[in-house]
């Protein structure tokens, strides 16, 4: 196997596949692949060994270089800024946004394989990209493709789980129900009460993660149908690639949608390691619990408003605005609006972040669908309008530290306009899209054998102690 680790390299693949925009300098795993290398598994046991060394020698080598000073900001204040974390799978910059494996998103919509020329990435080859860090050809994606496919079947006990709590359960409930009821089928479970010996333990990961990937559009689209369209399923049709038939399995077969919804399971997929569902993922996954495990604790914190639940949040708010104020509303009356919402002790959803502080290119390339695709619509002038509105207010509030807008902020009125509408639903295809990086980061912190998390803690007394040393010195 030849790797290039170099923007010449990476120059060369760019005219093979023929683009002509500037590309990222930190791409490093470029590969210039050979299309008979169809078989994800054998491409990683071939990656592992050498990545363990690299992991081996920075340890050895560089186990002591600093990496910052924590502050009590930092302590009482979320972690923000903390480095405490490895997370192969992604990097967010705070200015440019996310980079999967390097490459930046519109990056990805250029060199993945598309279902159609000029087309959106298909996520198969955004989950072999995070894998294996390389990007694929479209033989390996359509393989990839047909193994999750040949994967995906769901154990009636899964539907029975979700069939035990009433159908106006929130869907999140529903969903993560159904992912523990996936469980039983857990072959890390089972290896490891066989005794499976430490350096194998990624093979049966890979299993249950290739498999709970495979599996929760199955599962998902199951609570649709139950919740909005009278329990009436719609059986998968494996000739269709991972997003379509998920659009295809909730009931949405135009395909603008399809379109849609590989788009958003390329972009909902990982951002990087701290966010509350990648950093739960990875935490249970720490101490040995199975894929499944640790997917569902995943999906729980996604479930919360300030995290993956803000998609759901924009929808109810901008229908709220419209409710209110018409479709039509004014600028003047739009401010009115937000405030009113900041006045009465709530976030303006879908605006803000942890660690971006500029508008996330997620948010971007929404938009750009949208232009393309439905200039009229609307709620997407609505949610334009409101990106002309709510970051200045939220700058006057004076404590904002990120106004602009995220992934949330647009990702609704998309889905809306395809007839996808019901806003409570939204955070499951979140869900549904990060099962894509939390796998692929469990399969890597497996294979690097990577350790229990388990940070320290203190008390406020301990830190009244500590600050009144320190002032004194
Ligand atoms: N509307 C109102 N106030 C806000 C907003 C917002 N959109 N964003 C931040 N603030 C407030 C925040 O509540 C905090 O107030 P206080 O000191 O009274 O507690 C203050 O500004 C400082 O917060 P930041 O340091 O800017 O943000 P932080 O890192 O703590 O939180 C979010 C990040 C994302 C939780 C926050 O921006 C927020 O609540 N946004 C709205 C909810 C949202 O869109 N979440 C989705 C994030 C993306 N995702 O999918 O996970
Ligand atoms: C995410 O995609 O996980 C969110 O943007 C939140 C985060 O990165 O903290």
């Amino acid at each position: 196997m030849v790797f290039f680790r170099s923007v010449t390299a990476f120059t060369r693949l760019r005219s093979r596949v023929g683009q002509q925009s500037s590309l990222s300098n930190s791409v490093r795993w470029i590969q210039m692949q050979s299309s008979t290398d169809m078989d994800l598994k054998s491409q990683l046991q071939e990656l592992i060994p050498e990545q363990q060394d690299r992991l081996k020698k920075l340890k050895s080598e560089h186990g002591k270089v600093q990496l910052g000073n924590i502050t009590v900001d930092m302590v009482i204040g979320g972690m923000r800024g903390m480095t405490g974390l490895l997370w192969e799978t992604s990097l967010l910059d705070p200015e440019e946004g996310i980079r999967f494996r390097g490459l930046s998103i519109p990056e990805c919509q250029k060199v993945l394989p598309a279902a159609q020329s000029g087309g959106e990435p298909l996520p198969e080859g955004l989950l072999w990209l995070l894998l294996t860090g390389k990007v694929p050809s479209k033989e390996q994606v359509e393989a990839l493709s047909k193994d999750l496919a040949s994967r995906a079947a769901v154990p009636d006990y899964v539907y029975n789980a979700i069939d035990a709590l009433p159908s106006t359960a929130h869907p999140m409930t529903q969903f993560a129900n159904g992912v523990m009821a996936l469980q039983v089928q857990s072959e890390f479970q089972k290896a490891y009460e066989n005794g499976i010996h430490k350096s194998k333990f990624w093979e049966p990961t890979y299993e249950d993660c290739l498999n709970l990937i495979a599996r929760v559009p199955v599962v998902a689209a199951y609570v649709y149908r139950r919740m909005y369209k009278n329990g009436d399923s719609i059986p998968s049709d494996k000739s269709l690639d991972y997003g379509a038939n998920f659009s295809h399995m909730l009931g949405f077969d135009d395909d603008k949608m399809k379109e849609l919804m590989r788009l958003y399971i390329t972009i909902h997929s990982d951002h990087e390691g701290g966010n509350v569902s990648a950093h739960t993922g990875h935490l249970v996954g720490s101490a040995l619990s199975d894929p499944y495990l640790s997917f569902a604790a995943a999906l729980n914190g996604l479930a919360g408003p300030l995290h993956g639940l803000a998609n759901q949040e924009v929808l109810l708010w901008i229908k709220s605005v419209v409710e209110e104020c018409g479709e039509n509303i004014s600028k003047d009356q739009l401010k009115e609006y937000v405030w009113k919402t900041l006045n009465s002790g709530k976030v303006v959803p879908g605006y803000g972040h942890g660690v971006l502080r500029k508008t996330d290119p997620r948010y971007v390339c929404q938009r750009e669908f949208a232009l393309k695709h439905l200039p009229d619509d609307p709620l997407f002038q609505l949610v334009s309008k409101l990106y002309e509105v709510v970051p200045p207010v939220l700058t006057e509030l004076g404590k904002v530290k990120n106004p602009w807008p995220n992934v949330d902020a647009h990702s609704g009125v998309l889905l809306n306009h395809y007839g996808l509408t019901e806003a409570r639903y939204y955070t499951v295809l979140f869900g549904v899209s990060r099962s894509l990086g939390i796998c692929s980061q469990l399969i890597w912190d497996r294979a690097l054998g990577l350790a229990l998390e388990r940070p320290k803690s203190v008390t406020m007394d301990w830190l009244d102690a500590v600050c009144k040393k320190a002032s004194s010195a």
